[in-house]
Formats: structure tokens, C-alpha cells, sequence
């Protein structure tokens, strides 16, 4: 077998930074340290070589508000991959009434030109006897241990609480991870009506919708729903003060929450919605909406801190057609915003290059933490031998203006268009193969394979105890109340 070794850099985990060579054999590490040799070389000279970015949240060919986000797997993974990612993980959802092993098969169906690996999380967007028991099937046969519930889109993908509390207590039955899109999706409706009745129908109104307590609301709710129901809790595109706070409280109390908040907004705020062009603003349209500084200044602190665990993207690009199915009505411009090939690049930019973050804590939040939460570590999210060999090799003075006009992505827009980023990859590896090799981009189509990943047993018992102390606190009494007395 044709081994590839990558030389002369310095190697960067989320816990070690050491100068050391890495062999590669097979798809896997097979070997680290110093002077090694193989039959090709990849000179990795001033560069760090860190594990392959893991995108927990993407959403490709996703039927969504009357159409389908625009990047398929092929699209989405070279995207991904030519911007340091080597995993990513998708959204299965079943329409209400369908059985989720229906929806799953559908799901695998568009794989099929992955160029790199994938993963899927269920959604549950209904319940009933049939989704309790699949939900069995899902984690133990189907290599799926995390379940996403939409607090929003109402009447559509949303559940209600009973739902969401019926769901969870499975998930804390079979060792899965529940997560949650948080925003009280019965405000966002009432206050969108209100905004359309009032006239106001262009894509500022989106984010006016969705302030900040419509999505700190939703936070403490599934915290303390996930809390009752003994699960781990993950609240995906976390993107305010007020959410984090809740996260912070809840970790300090011992609970496993976590959250994610996404490079979007991360980096872009609120006044892309005051755009004179509507395509701008729409454009940028997604949920939760982009925030003001305050939010930003909490998000980075979060991940500086730890109360953040992951940067992702929830990769949903829709093209300027698309997005003008909403024109005169901001409730049906189709929500979501790329950021795939960016998401590294613009995370080291604005992030390590400015002293946010360290170089380790850039691997951790994008790659090894969620391989952890995830339960794939350290097949990924690791350098180590016997780990998958997704790697990317960073170069930190490489540079370039982010634009459309060079993007993997295959809408026609960029959300970060005209940013200069510096600290790109040299060369991304996706299970051995040379995928990106500084601007060329040689994926293989089918190369990407699905990652099974195994059910996890951490509970929430921090402050759960109450159904051990429901039956011994039952109080036994004789006679019936006498009224009137
Ligand atoms: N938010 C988006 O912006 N797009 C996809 C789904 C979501 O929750
Ligand atoms: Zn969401
Ligand atoms: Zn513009
Ligand atoms: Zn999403």
C-alpha cells in the first residue's frame, strides 16, 4: 500500500503543539515523528498540520420552505474540504407521519457523490408510538446517537414541549444526545404577523421577528426539559448573550449542555439586514438572525472560555432566485446562508490571527470537541495513530478575498464576499487522499463514506433527582377533603 508522508511540520492538537512528521497509510495514521519516510511526500514546511475540520450542522439538497438548499454532497463536501473540513454532518428530516427509517433511507440516497465523510442527525419533527420505537432502531442499528428538535417553524418542522419531553426521556433511555434549535417558534409567529400586517415585509423584518429573548427563552426551556428528562443537551447556532448565559448556568450546575455558535455570527452583524438592496439582506437571511456586537462579544468570550464548545455553519445556501420567492413577503425568503469553505479560514482570520484563540482551542472548537461530543473521537477530531487520516495541513500565511467568483459553493453569492482572510490550507486530506493541494482541487466523487457513531451513556443527573424521589415522597392519607369549612 503507497504510504504519503507529511513533512516538516509542526503538528497541532487541541491539547499538543510538536514539531513531528506524519505518516499516512491506508486512509489511517499510521505513524508520528520525526525524519520518517514514504512514497510521497507532502512538504508541510511552516505549516501546522491539525486534524480535518468537523461541520456538525450542514443541510444539503434539504427540502426547506417550498425548495431545496442549492449544495448537494458533492458541492457541500468539496466546499467543505477546500476549506479545511473533512466531515460533516447532516440533517435527516422525516415529514410528519413518516417513519424515521423512511426518512433515513432517503437521506443516504443523495450521498452517493460525497467527496468526503458524513454523518447524520435525526430530526424529530412529530411523535407518536412509530417514532418512539424507531428511534431504538436509529441508535442502535443505524449509527445515530443525536436527535435535533425545532423549537421554531411552526406548522411546520416545530414540536411542543410534550412532544420535545417525550422525546428526550427516549433519548436519555437509549444514550443519545438531544439537541435543539432554540427559538420560541409561537412568538416568532405572533410577531411576524404583526410585522407584515404593519407592512413590513422586507428582510430587516426577519431578524425583528427574532430579538434575542425569542431565542434565550427557548434555551432555558430545553435546558430545563433536558434537565427532568436526564439527557445531555446540545442547542445548535447558538447565537446570543442570552442563550449562552443560560448554557454557562446550566454547565456550572453540572449539566452536559453545550453549544454551538456558528463563524456567521460569529463575524457578520445586524446591519446587513439595513442593506438598500434587497438581495443583499436577503441574502443573509437565516435563523437565528445575525446580532449586534454585544451578542458577538459573548460568543467569542464563550469559546475563549469554554462555555462554547463548537463553531459550525449550518450550511443551508440557497441562490438569489430562491431568495426572491420572498420579495413583498420577508416570512417566505427561504432561510440560510452558506459558509462551508469559509468557516476555518475566517474562524483562524478573526479568531487565532487576532488572539482570540489559541491554535489549540481553533482545533478544539472545530474539529475535536464535537468528535468527542459525537462519541467518533479519536477516529476523528485526532492525530494520532490509528485515527482516520483527515488532516489538513495550515498554512497560516497563505491569503485571499473571499468571493463567489472562486467559491466551491454553487450559488451565486457569498456571504463573506470581499473578507481577506490569511491562514488557509495547503493541502486537505480526506481518509489519505490529496483532495485540495494549495488551489487545486481534486476530490473524488463516492469517496465520502458515512460515519456510524455509537451510542453514548453520560447522563444529566445534576439536578434530575426528582423522579428517584417521586415514589418514596408519596404522601399517604385517609378521608376526602370536607369543602366549605
Ligand atoms: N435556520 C436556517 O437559517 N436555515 C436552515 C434551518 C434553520 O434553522
Ligand atoms: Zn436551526
Ligand atoms: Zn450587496
Ligand atoms: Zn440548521
Amino acid at each position: 500500500m503507497a504510504s504519503t508522508v507529511i513533512k516538516g511540520g509542526t503538528v497541532v492538537t487541541a491539547d499538543l503543539t510538536y514539531e513531528a512528521d506524519v505518516k499516512v497509510e491506508g486512509g489511517r495514521i499510521v505513524e508520528i515523528g520525526k525524519g520518517l519516510s514514504g512514497d510521497k511526500v507532502l512538504d508541510a514546511t511552516g505549516c501546522y498540520v491539525m486534524p480535518g475540520g468537523i461541520d456538525p450542522h450542514v443541510h444539503l439538497e434539504m427540502p426547506f420552505m417550498g425548495t431545496y438548499s442549492a449544495d448537494d454532497f458533492e458541492s457541500g463536501t468539496r466546499a467543505g474540504l477546500a476549506g479545511g473540513t473533512t466531515m460533516v454532518v447532516d440533517f435527516c428530516l422525516p415529514s410528519p407521519g413518516q417513519s424515521l427509517l423512511d426518512a433515513l433511507s432517503m437521506w443516504h440516497n443523495k450521498t452517493s457523490r460525497a467527496t468526503a465523510d458524513y454523518s447524520f442527525h435525526m430530526a424529530i419533527t412529530w411523535w407518536g408510538e412509530q417514532v418512539f420505537n424507531d428511534m431504538e432502531t436509529v441508535v442502535r442499528q443505524k449509527g445515530i446517537n443525536s436527535f435535533k428538535h425545532f423549537m421554531a417553524y411552526k406548522g411546520a418542522l416545530m414540536v411542543d414541549d410534550d412532544e420535545m419531553f417525550s422525546s428526550f426521556q427516549r433519548c436519555a433511555e437509549l444514550g443519545a444526545l438531544a439537541m435543539v434549535h432554540a427559538e420560541n417558534g409561537d412568538v416568532v409567529a405572533q410577531m411576524q404577523a404583526k410585522l407584515l400586517a404593519e407592512g413590513n415585509t422586507g428582510p430587516e423584518a426577519h431578524a425583528y421577528s427574532r430579538p434575542a429573548e425569542v431565542e434565550g427563552e427557548a434555551a432555558n426551556r430545553a435546558i430545563m426539559i433536558a434537565d427532568m428528562a436526564g439527557v445531555p443537551l446540545y442547542i445548535v447556532h447558538l447565537s446570543c448573550e442570552q442563550g449562552h448565559e443560560a448554557v454557562r448556568r446550566a454547565r456550572a450546575k453540572g449539566m452536559r449542555v453545550y453549544g454551538e455558535p456558528l463563524i456567521q455570527h460569529l463575524t457578520l452583524d445586524e446591519a446587513e439586514y439595513a442593506h438598500p438592496d434587497w438581495d443583499h439582506a436577503a441574502r443573509r437571511v437565516m435563523s437565528p438572525p445575525f446580532r449586534n456586537k454585544q451578542h458577538q462579544d459573548s460568543l467569542w468570550a464563550g469559546l475563549s472560555s469554554g462555555s462554547l464548545q463548537v463553531v459550525a455553519t449550518d450550511h443551508c445556501a440557497f441562490t438569489t432566485a430562491q431568495k426572491r420567492t420572498g420579495y413583498g413577503d420577508f416570512t417566505k425568503i427561504p432561510n440560510g446562508t452558506g459558509g462551508l469553505e469559509d468557516r476555518m479560514p475566517m474562524l483562524w482570520t478573526h479568531g487565532v490571527a487576532t488572539g482570540r484563540l489559541t491554535m489549540n482551542e481553533f482545533v478544539a472548537v472545530t474539529s475535536t470537541n464535537i468528535a468527542k461530543i459525537l462519541n467518533i473521537y479519536p477516529k476523528k477530531g485526532a492525530i494520532l495513530v490509528g485515527a482516520d487520516a483527515d488532516i489538513v495541513v495550515w498554512d497560516p500565511n497563505r491569503e485571499k478575498t473571499i468571493s463567489a467568483a472562486s467559491q466551491q459553493s454553487s450559488i451565486d453569492y457569498n456571504v463573506f464576499e470581499g473578507q481577506h482572510v490569511k491562514g488557509l490550507p495547503r493541502f486537505t486530506l480526506t481518509r489519505g487522499h490529496v483532495a485540495i493541494e494549495e488551489s487545486k482541487v481534486s476530490t473524488r466523487e463516492g469517496h465520502g463514506a458515512f460515519v456510524a457513531r455509537p451510542p453514548v451513556t453520560a447522563v444529566n443527573k445534576a439536578l434530575s433527582t426528582w423522579k428517584e424521589l417521586v415514589a418514596p415522597r408519596k404522601v399517604e392519607r385517609s378521608g376526602i377533603p370536607v369543602t366549605g369549612v
